[in-house]
């Protein structure tokens, strides 16, 4: 059930500067409260680098449209199991990349099932300034990023993926993505927590940002689940599921089991709870509760994290499984934040 012990809450105030109070409230509960603006957070320790970029733009007054994209393209362009080329591939050994972006004023775009296009997320961000449509989809989201100038990449694993995939084929069995596989040591279907270089290994980025506009948007981008059958697209480039922005009342993303996120229009219903009045932690774990009322047992199984910031610059997580964390990137503050999780 819901713990509330050492429950963090950050949540905002109005202004530019930044104040960081510690309230104690009966029953154990701790809130700290953030007063910033612009703010940028995204999913797992990938994010503290990703942020950083974000940052860059935000900081010198830019759109955080920009800063999401340009944030979550340092992840697409590291060697890791879950984003951009090196990422483990599907099934038959192809790298297939999902990405969605969406601006302040409901403009969404997205690719899925993309193949050899380094930046999906710029794919998707030109899908949404440049064609009549939403979403485009293996070859002809391929055709299109071509046509646009991208460069169209070897077909080829990293050294990395190519070892993951030559120990999944002896087996060829496929299994729903292990939970908070950033945290597992071993060599499973799944990549490692620490490559072989050293770097440390991730999972899906999913971003959002408001900028000192007090604007809001959001990107996310991923290989996602390895070794998936061919075809199979997730949860993040899904508007309404991975990601989903309203600039009258906040911005959330998703990361996990795209399945079960898509099922219950995760993110979109973050956002709708948030304008019923729920801070952005609060929501997320309202929209958990619905994912395990729906799922039974089955929850016990997979892991869904929710990130979210409202209108007024506070951000919150909430995930199924513990274990889930974010990078939260504000004036003066830049930290790994745990998220609150229902088991
Ligand atoms: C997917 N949600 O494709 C992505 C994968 C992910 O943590 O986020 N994994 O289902």
């Amino acid at each position: 059930m819901f713990n509330r012990r050492n429950f963090l809450k950050v949540s905002s105030l109005s202004s530019m500067a930044l104040l960081v109070k510690k309230n104690l409230i009966p029953g154990d509960f701790e809130a700290i409260s953030i007063k910033t603006r612009p703010v940028v957070i995204s999913t797992w320790d990938a994010g503290l680098a990703a942020n950083k970029e974000a940052w860059k733009i935000l900081i010198n007054g830019g759109r955080a449209l920009d800063a999401v994209e340009k944030g979550v393209m340092v992840t697409e362009g590291s060697r890791n199991c879950c984003v951009g080329l090196g990422a483990n591939p599907d099934r038959d050994g192809y790298v297939t990349l999902d990405a969605s972006i969406m601006d302040e004023n409901f403009n969404c775009g997205s690719v899925a099932a993309l193949e050899r296009i380094k930046h999906p997320i710029s794919v998707a961000r030109r899908v949404m300034e440049k064609t009549p449509h939403v979403m485009l989809v293996g070859e002809g989201a391929q055709l299109f990023a071509v046509a646009e100038g991208f460069k169209l990449e070897e077909q080829k694993l990293s050294p990395e993926a190519q070892k993951e995939y030559n120990n999944w084929i002896k087996n060829s069995d496929y299994k729903s993505p292990v939970i908070n596989i950033e945290n597992k040591q071993d060599h499973g279907p799944f990549a490692p927590a620490i490559l072989e270089n050293g770097e440390w290994n991730h999972d899906t980025i999913g971003m959002v940002a408001m900028d000192a506009n007090g604007n809001l948007s959001g990107s996310c981008t991923t290989s996602g689940a390895g070794f998936k059958m061919r075809g199979r697209v997730g949860d993040s480039p899904v508007i309404g599921a991975g990601l989903y922005v309203d600039n009258a009342v906040g911005a959330c993303t998703a990361t996990g089991q795209g399945e079960d996120v898509i099922r219950i229009c995760g993110s979109y219903a973050v956002v709708e709870f948030m304008r019923q009045g729920s801070l952005p932690e609060d929501a997320c774990r309202k929209t958990i509760h619905r994912l395990v009322k729906i799922l039974g047992e089955k929850a016990k199984t997979i892991q869904v994290a929710f990130l979210a910031v409202n209108k007024k610059g506070d951000v919150g997580s909430f995930s199924l499984q513990p274990g889930f964390n974010y990078a939260l990137k504000s004036e003066g503050v830049e930290k790994l934040v745990k998220a609150n999780s229902y088991f």
